[in-house]
Parts: C-alpha cells; structure tokens; sequence
C-alpha cells in the first residue's frame, strides 16, 4: 500500500502529478532547490506560467486540504512509499551529452534519505542505460542499498504536454520500466491511482528507449515533410497541397513542413537516444533529421533575404517584424523556439528586426512587443514563424497600409499565396515556390 508520495523536482513535470496523487489522498510533498518556488506552492500558487486547465484549482485545494506541501529538505524522503524523480535533463549539443546535474544531485539526496522498502521511480526523459549506469549505481553507493532487494527502481518516461498538463497525465498510456517483476506491479498498482490511459510493464531499458523514439520518430517526420518543402520550392509548387494529396494515400500521415521545431522534448530526444549507443553506433537518419529541423529557421530568414534580393534592395538596415515567437501556436512557451534562428540571421545581416507574440510574456535579451500594429508601422516585411490563430484572422489592406514595403514570408502556411500577391504584397512561404 501507498500512503507517502515524494515528488523531487516542481516544474511542469512534477506539479501536475504531485497534484493528481494529492486530489486522490496521498500524503505528498514536492521538493524543489528554490525557496520562491516552494513558498509560491506553500501558498496554493501555481508557479506554472501558462494556460493549464485546472491546475491552479487543484492545486489550490490540496494545499488548503494540507495533502500537499513543498520543502527544499530530502528528510521527508525517509517516510516515502514511493519517490517520483521530474527534474530537468537538457542535452548539451556542444559537448554532445546530457546534463545529469540535477538528476545526479536529486538522486544522492534520495539515496541518503530514503527507507528500506521504498519504490523510486525516474519520471524525466533520460538517454537509454542510464537507469543501469548512473541512477541505479548513485541510489545503491548513497543508500547502502541493493535495487530490486532492499528499494525498488523503476523509470515510467513522462508525456506532458503544455497546456494539457493534467489531460495527459490522466489520459495518455504509459510505460511502466521496473527492475523487476515485482516493480513493474507496484508501479502499475501506483499510477493506476491517477492514470485512466493504459499502463505497459516492462523493462527499464526499454523504457528508456520508447521515451525518447517516440519524440525522435516526430522529429524525422516533420524532417521528411521539411526535405518535401525545399523541393517543392524549387520545383515551384506547393508542398501543402502535396501534402494534403499525400495524405489521401492509405497509411500515410506526412507531417506539415515549417519554419523549424522547437520545444521541450523534440530538439533533444533523438540526440538523448543517439548517446545512448555512443561509441557503438551513430543513428545518421535521426542525426540528418535533427540537422535539417535546426536549418529551417535559418531557411525562413534565408526566404526574407531573398524577397528582397529579388526585387532589387537588400534587407541591411530594413526593419523587419517577426511575427510570433513561442515554439508552439496559441502558446507562451518560448524553449528552443525557432524564431531565435530567425532573428539571429536576419540581424547578422544588418536588419532591424523587431518582435510580435501574443502570449509570451518575455524572453532574456528579446523585447516582444504585444501590439501588432504598432509592431509593424513602418515595416519593410513581415516573417511569420507561429501559427497564432490572431495572424490568420489579419485584413491584408490594412497590413498593407501600415507597411512601408508589402513583403510578407510565411513559416507557417498562415497565408493563401495567390490571394497575397493579389492584394500587392511580395510573398514567399516555407515549401511554397
Ligand atoms: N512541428 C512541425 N511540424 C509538425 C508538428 C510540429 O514543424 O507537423 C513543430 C512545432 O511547430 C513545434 C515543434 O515541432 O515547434 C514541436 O511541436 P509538438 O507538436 O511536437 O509539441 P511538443 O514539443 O510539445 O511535443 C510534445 C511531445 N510530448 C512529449 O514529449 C511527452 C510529443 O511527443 C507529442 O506528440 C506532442 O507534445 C503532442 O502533440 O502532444
């Protein structure tokens, strides 16, 4: 039986679910390294920036309910049932492997405190075999413990999505890698707690590799429809119609090209998945896709370039607006966004850029403006890199009367290109030739 849940790490991994336990009656506390984050969640507010349906009232109320509280201390680990490890794991692409900072110092903290008996399960995103080399070896030297004997191990990958936090966590199945036999019941007689999704036993190695195919598996296929974009510009069609032809073929689900792929999970889980056989193999497919997802950005600002070569003037000195800067459409969620490749070419070759985005609040060393118009008073182009819902529903006269000169380039298919050269604008689209 479960009566004490541990959460280590308050982000928008440990939130949701240190709540879900917490709504169903366990006793649970969230650790986090940060005193603000802490008395923020002491106080029932969520620190989760962001639309989260029912997340702030949940958590509201199992704060009140005194079912869930937060601490910085690893004490509260000594009368855990079950410890839930959601820290971050980033991949440094410079040195060309993970950072385990804080996973290694959550799991010594753990190790140092933690009972006999007790089920520790890793949440967060992790390059197969480091359940095996590194989380299993830091638990059992700092516990004195032995895995599958005295405390069970186990690593159920996360699958949160932002804005459908809670959704997901109760509505997607997932992958249950224990050590063991007797792990992989405990963790599905854990998690059917909150989780109505199936559950799958099975290894942890396993695990480890499901987690980070599924997000590389995404990040090919939009590399693949990004490849058709390029070929389709220079064939002169365009590739959403191919696309939608496309996918009117049986078992065929191409993905839609674009200005680039940002986020949490897909710019670094193919690169989690190759250092897991490093030195054993190197997965070129998903290296080439990863490389090609990286340029589109660079190819959209190539785009904006171009538009103005074409027609005689160079983008040195112009005042281009880039339109839209979260990584993901009716979002404010900015990691690993694209339209930093974007404004970073387009400055390197002189221009004035400036910067739209509807729901980001800020960004270090980015001013985003919130008032379209004013934002693009003047501007010599327009470079769309989200897919807001507000850019689809823009009266092209009145953009036009606002510009200095009509060019709009389109990283997210927002615009029919006919009807954009009809009203006088210079248009150039991502897979559009
Ligand atoms: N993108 C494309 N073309 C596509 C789809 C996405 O260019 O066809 C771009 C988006 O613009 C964005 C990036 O890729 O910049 C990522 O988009 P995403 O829809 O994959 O959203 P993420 O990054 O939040 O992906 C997460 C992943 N979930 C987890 O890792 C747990 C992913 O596996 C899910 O498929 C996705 O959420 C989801 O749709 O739920």
């Amino acid at each position: 039986m479960f009566k004490n849940i541990v959460i280590v790490g308050t982000g928008y991994v440990g939130i949701p679910v240190a709540v879900m336990f917490a709504n169903k009656g366990f006793n649970v506390v969230g650790i986090n390294r940060t005193k603000e984050k802490i008395d923020l969640i002491n106080k029932g507010i969520c620190p989760i920036e962001g639309d989260e349906p029912n997340l702030p009232e949940l958590l509201e109320k199992v704060i009140k309910e005194k079912k869930l509280t937060a601490t910085t201390d690893y004490s509260v680990c000594k009368t855990a049932d079950a410890i839930l490890i959601c820290v971050e794991t980033p991949f440094d692409s410079d040195k060309w492997e993970p950072k385990y900072d804080s996973l290694k110092s959550a799991l010594k903290s753990v190790g140092e405190n933690m009972s006999k008996g007790a089920l520790v399960i890793v949440e967060s995103t992790i390059a197969p075999t480091t359940m095996d080399t590194l989380v299993k070896p830091i638990l059992e030297n700092t516990s004195k413990m032995k895995a599958g004997v005295d405390f069970l191990l186990g690593n159920c990958p996360e699958r949160v999505m932002p804005g459908k936090l809670l959704y997901n966590i109760e509505n997607l199945s997932r992958v249950c890698g224990g050590i063991n036999k007797e792990t992989q019941d405990r963790m599905l007689e854990l998690y059917a707690n909150i989780v109505k999704g199936e559950l799958y036993p099975t290894d942890c190695l396993t695990a480890e590799v499901v987690k980070t195919t599924e997000n590389a598996y995404r990040d090919v296929e939009i590399a693949f429809a990004n490849e058709v974009a390029l070929i389709c510009e220079k064939l002169g069609i365009n590739v959403y119609e191919v696309r939608e032809l496309v996918n009117k073929a049986p078992y065929r689900n191409m993905h839609l090209p674009g200005a680039g792929v940002g986020g949490h999970c897909l710019p670094k889980d193919s690169l989690l998945l190759s250092y897991g056989v490093k030195g054993i193999m190197t997965p070129e497919l998903m290296i080439l896709s990863r490389n090609l997802n990286k340029q589109m950005p660079i190819h959209t600002a190539e785009l904006v370039i171009n538009a103005f070569k074409e027609n005689g003037m160079d983008v040195k000195s112009k005042k281009i607006a880039v339109c839209g800067f979260a990584y993901l459409e009716n979002s404010d969620d900015t990691r690993n966004t694209p339209a930093m490749g974007v404004i970073e070419t387009l400055k390197a070759k002189g221009a004035k850029v400036v910067v739209h985005d509807p729901f980001v609040k800020n960004y270090p060393g980015v001013e985003i403006n919130k008032d379209f118009e004013k934002t693009i008073e003047g501007a010599d182009a327009l470079v769309f890199v989200t897919a807001h819902n507000d850019y689809k529903a823009l009266n092209l006269d009145k953009l036009k009367k606002l510009m200095k000169t009509p060019i709009i380039v389109d990283g997210r298919n927002i615009f029919n290109k006919e009807k954009v050269n009809e009203k006088g604008f210079i248009y150039k689209g991502v897979g559009k030739g």
